[in-house]
C-alpha cells in the first residue's frame, strides 16, 4: 500500500459541489481508500489574475495504483465532471493533482513529484497541512515551515 496526497481545485459551475463530488469520486477509485479529506478553501486565482475564485481542498488515499495508473484515474475523473483543457492555468470544473506519492521523486514528460510548485502555493499548503500538519516534503522539507511565506496569497477557509 502506498500513501497519495491529491490536491482538488475549480472555479467553473458550482465550485464546491463539485469538489465535495470529487471527493467521493475518489473515494471510488479501484484499489484505493479514501483516507481524510481536507477543509474547503476558496483562493485567489494564481497564475491568470482574470478569472474566478477557486475553491481549494485535497485529500489523502492509500493505494496500489502505481503514480502512473493513480494520474490516469484522475485525469478520467476530471473528464466525467466535464473538464475541457483551453488555457494553461485557466478556468477549470475540477483539476486533480497528485502532490506526493510515498516519498517517491518522480521526474517523466507526465508526472512530476513531488508536484513541483506545491510548497509555493498556499491553496496547495493550508489544505495539505489540515491533513497532515507534520509532513515533510522530499526536497522541500517541513510542510509547516511554507506556511508563513504564502499566508498573503488570499486564502479563506470555508
Ligand atoms: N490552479 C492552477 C493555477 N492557479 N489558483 C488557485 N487559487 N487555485 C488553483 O487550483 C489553481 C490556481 C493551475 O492548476
Ligand atoms: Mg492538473
Ligand atoms: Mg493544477
Amino acid at each position: 500500500m502506498s500513501r497519495a496526497y491529491i490536491a482538488l481545485g475549480a472555479n467553473l459551475g458550482d465550485p464546491a459541489a463539485t469538489v465535495n463530488a470529487a471527493f467521493a469520486a475518489l473515494s471510488g477509485l479501484p484499489q484505493t481508500r479514501l483516507l481524510a479529506t481536507s477543509a474547503l478553501y476558496r483562493t485567489a486565482p494564481i497564475g491568470i489574475a482574470e478569472q474566478p475564485e477557486f475553491v481549494n481542498a485535497a485529500a489523502s488515499v492509500e493505494t496500489t495504483l502505481t503514480p502512473e495508473a493513480l494520474l490516469d484515474a484522475l485525469l478520467a475523473i476530471e473528464q466525467q465532471f466535464g473538464r475541457v483543457r483551453a488555457e494553461k492555468n485557466g478556468p477549470r470544473t475540477l483539476d486533480l493533482d497528485i502532490l506526493l506519492y510515498d516519498e517517491q521523486i518522480i521526474a517523466t514528460p507526465r508526472l512530476t513529484l513531488p508536484h513541483p510548485r506545491l510548497h509555493l502555493r498556499a491553496f496547495v499548503l493550508y489544505p495539505l497541512a489540515d491533513l497532515a500538519p507534520k509532513l515533510c516534503i522530499p526536497g522541500r522539507g517541513q510542510l509547516a515551515a511554507w506556511l508563513p511565506a504564502v499566508a498573503n496569497q488570499g486564502i479563506q477557509r470555508l
